[in-house]
């Protein structure tokens, strides 16, 4: 068989059909149910075009010319309207119920997921773990625990797609987005970017790698940079002044952000806002687009000053300034960088204590 076709083209083939490249594995925990809708879709279509074929086919030998010369007129008959309407309408309702929840269980993430941040770019993925491993178009996840992806763009729309995860997200600039899978199998997998981006939008891909546990463990110690992100974010915070108002004690000038986030905050307006990622983010590059109750809107804009990756920084130090951890690791860096400062103060007096940096050019202290 083989010799009537070019090698190149039999190694395709073959890889094709034995890599089942149609079909991607199914390696995450929702891959069954993505598949299960997807197949049922097909089902019904397939049932639907084989109805219509049938009846077309049906009719038209039942009521050709010779057996049916003089064409008579048929009035409707409501019994059959309804059930052409009731059975498709109750069809697309299944499925429409069915991809809702799915929907819901691919976009709300447990609470328990490790979270993975990503950067999207002309033309490539960036990934930054909370320990601070930094990957350029791959991803590294552990097997059997649910990783959390925290997406934003630094330019245009891209989409961030791991298809033997059957997950798939778009991801904007200016905002974050999420999505969450449990990897079930170990390997490497494909992904892509699934929204045309420009020129290079086709190599705009990279390679997803599941590992198991204790190989994740190793690689997360291997590939670390030394410092988390937080930490990063804990620099940065007093390399931009942050602290000089943000400084936790009574007479600061900011709010204090220790503990602040996944609570509610009240807004000179009035309202609540809660305190999450995006909350975060947008206090820190358009601060009057909410303002804290009980404080002047003082607090000047970081817009243009700051990378995506080091609101990341700042992020996800703001949001471990509430756990136990943090307190370590906020005693931890201050030490390190005077070490003269007392160990039993509490984090937010730790942060008062940090000696004050001198504010950057174009920052108003
Ligand atoms: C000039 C003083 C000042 C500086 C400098 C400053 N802020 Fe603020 N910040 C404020 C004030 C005042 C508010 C409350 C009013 C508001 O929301 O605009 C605030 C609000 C915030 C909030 C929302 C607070 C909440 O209630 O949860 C965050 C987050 C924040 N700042 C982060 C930062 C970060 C990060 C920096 C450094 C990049 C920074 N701030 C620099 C004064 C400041
Ligand atoms: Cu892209």
């Amino acid at each position: 068989m083989h010799y009537f076709i070019s090698p190149v083209l039999w190694q395709f083939l073959v890889n094709w059909l034995t890599h089942f490249a149609l079909f991607p594995p199914e390696a995450s925990s929702i891959a069954p149910y993505a598949d299960a809708l997807y197949f049922f879709l097909i089902l019904i279509s397939l049932v639907g075009m084989a109805l219509v074929l049938a009846l077309v086919t049906g009719f038209s030998i039942l009521y050709r010319k010779e057996r049916n010369p003089e064409a008579t007129q048929i009035e409707g008959s409501t019994l059959l309207e309804a059930t052409w309407t009731i059975i498709p309408l109750a069809l697309f309702m299944v499925c429409f119920v069915w991809g809702a929840l799915l929907y819901f269980r691919i976009y709300n993430p447990p609470t328990n997921a490790m979270n993975i941040y990503i950067v999207g770019k002309q033309w490539m993925w960036k990934a930054e773990h909370p320990g601070g491993q930094h990957e350029i178009n791959a991803l590294h996840v552990p097997l059997g625990r649910p990783v959390q992806l925290t997406m934003i763009s630094q330019d245009v729309f891209h989409s961030y797609s791991i298809p033997a995860f059957r997950v798939k997200r778009e991801v904007i600039p200016g905002r974050y987005t999420t999505v969450w899978f449990t990897a079930t199998q170990p390997g490497t997998y494909h992904l892509f970017c699934t929204q045309y981006c420009g020129t290079l939008h086709s190599e705009m891909i990279g390679e997803v790698t599941v590992m198991k546990p204790e190989e994740y463990q190793a690689w997360t110690e291997g590939s670390t940079s030394g410092m988390s992100l937080a930490q990063n974010g804990e620099r940065l915070f007093a390399s931009l002044g942050c602290n000089a108002c943000h400084s936790g004690n009574a007479g600061a000038r900011g709010p204090n952000l220790a503990e602040s986030y996944s609570t509610r905050v009240q807004l000179t307006s009035g309202s609540y806002a809660m305190v999450d990622d995006a909350f975060l983010r947008d206090s820190i590059l358009n601060p009057t687009m909410h303002t804290t109750a009980g404080y002047a809107p003082i607090m000047p804009t970081y817009q243009g000053q700051i990378s995506e990756e080091g609101l990341i920084d700042l992020v996800e130090y703001i949001k471990k300034l509430n756990t136990n951890y943090r307190v370590q690791q906020t005693l931890n860096t201050s030490q390190i960088q005077s070490p003269v400062q007392n160990q039993a103060q509490s984090p937010v007096a730790t942060r008062v204590q940090q000696p004050a940096p001198a504010a950057p050019a174009g920052v108003k202290p």
